[in-house]
């Protein structure tokens, strides 16, 4: 099922969040791909070929050999595979981080994503609704915060695709609205993930256009050409 020696191609787009997440992850494993920029507001994902390779219409997608995937966690966890790390430890070790990477999509991820989405474009809610995601958020990011309050990484001793896959909403913050600050542990978590070879913020690291991706020079910003 894993190919090895194949290239990656990695469809996306650079303001999207679960994007971000891949070429994160791709980027924490070293692993140099192609990058396709779908072009969103002007209906590229909503296009027979793109439907073709992903029938929920969505980035990220990424292609490895023959291989097409779709969905970031799913991603998470074949790159996990195919990198040999970031997994969690043994068997209980890998559920755990799937664990963590379901909470992300269901108590993390939309809330975040969405209270930013109304931050930029107020008319499409009301602001019941924005109270509403704000409330859903800040439980969200206290959950998250005490459960670092005691570890340095969600799930055993080193980082795992968990916290790469509940950092990135967490990467937008800010752009929800809301202070990294008022979250100690999950400020000193953020700080930890800073230290790993290949992290970089959301805008650093996305492509605006295709690009091939290098990633031996991360930190020297001559990853992306
Ligand atoms: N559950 C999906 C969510 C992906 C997603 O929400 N993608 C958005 C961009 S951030 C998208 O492609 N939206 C296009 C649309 O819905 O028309 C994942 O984690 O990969």
């Amino acid at each position: 099922m894993v190919q090895s020696g194949a290239r990656f191609t990695l469809y996306g787009h650079w303001l999207s969040g679960p994007c971000y997440k891949v070429g994160l992850m791709l980027a924490l494993c070293g692993l140099p791909y192609e990058y396709r920029s779908v072009d969103l507001l002007g209906g590229a994902n909503r296009t027979d070929a793109f439907l073709a390779i992903n029938r929920f219409g969505e980035v990220p997608v990424l292609r490895h050999g023959s291989l097409t995937l779709v969905q970031s966690n799913v991603i998470l966890e074949y790159l996990a595979a195919v990198a040999g790390g970031l997994a969690g430890e043994g068997a209980a070790g890998a559920l755990q981080a799937k664990e963590w990477l379901a909470w992300g999509a269901d108590r993390l991820k939309p809330y975040i994503y969405r209270t930013r989405t109304f931050r930029h474009f107020p008319e499409r809610s009301s602001p019941q609704v924005v109270d509403y995601l704000r409330g859903a958020t800040a439980d969200a990011l206290a959950f998250l915060d005490r459960s670092l309050s005691s570890r340095p990484w969600l799930v055993g001793e080193g980082p795992t695709i968990a916290d790469v896959g509940c950092w990135a909403p967490v990467a937008y913050l800010q752009e929800a609205g809301f202070d990294q600050a008022d979250y100690p542990n999950i400020s000193a978590w953020a700080a930890r993930l800073g230290e790993l070879r290949g992290f970089a913020l959301p805008h650093a690291l996305m492509p605006k256009a295709d690009a091939t991706v290098r990633l031996a020079h991360h930190r020297d910003g001559a990853d992306a050409t």
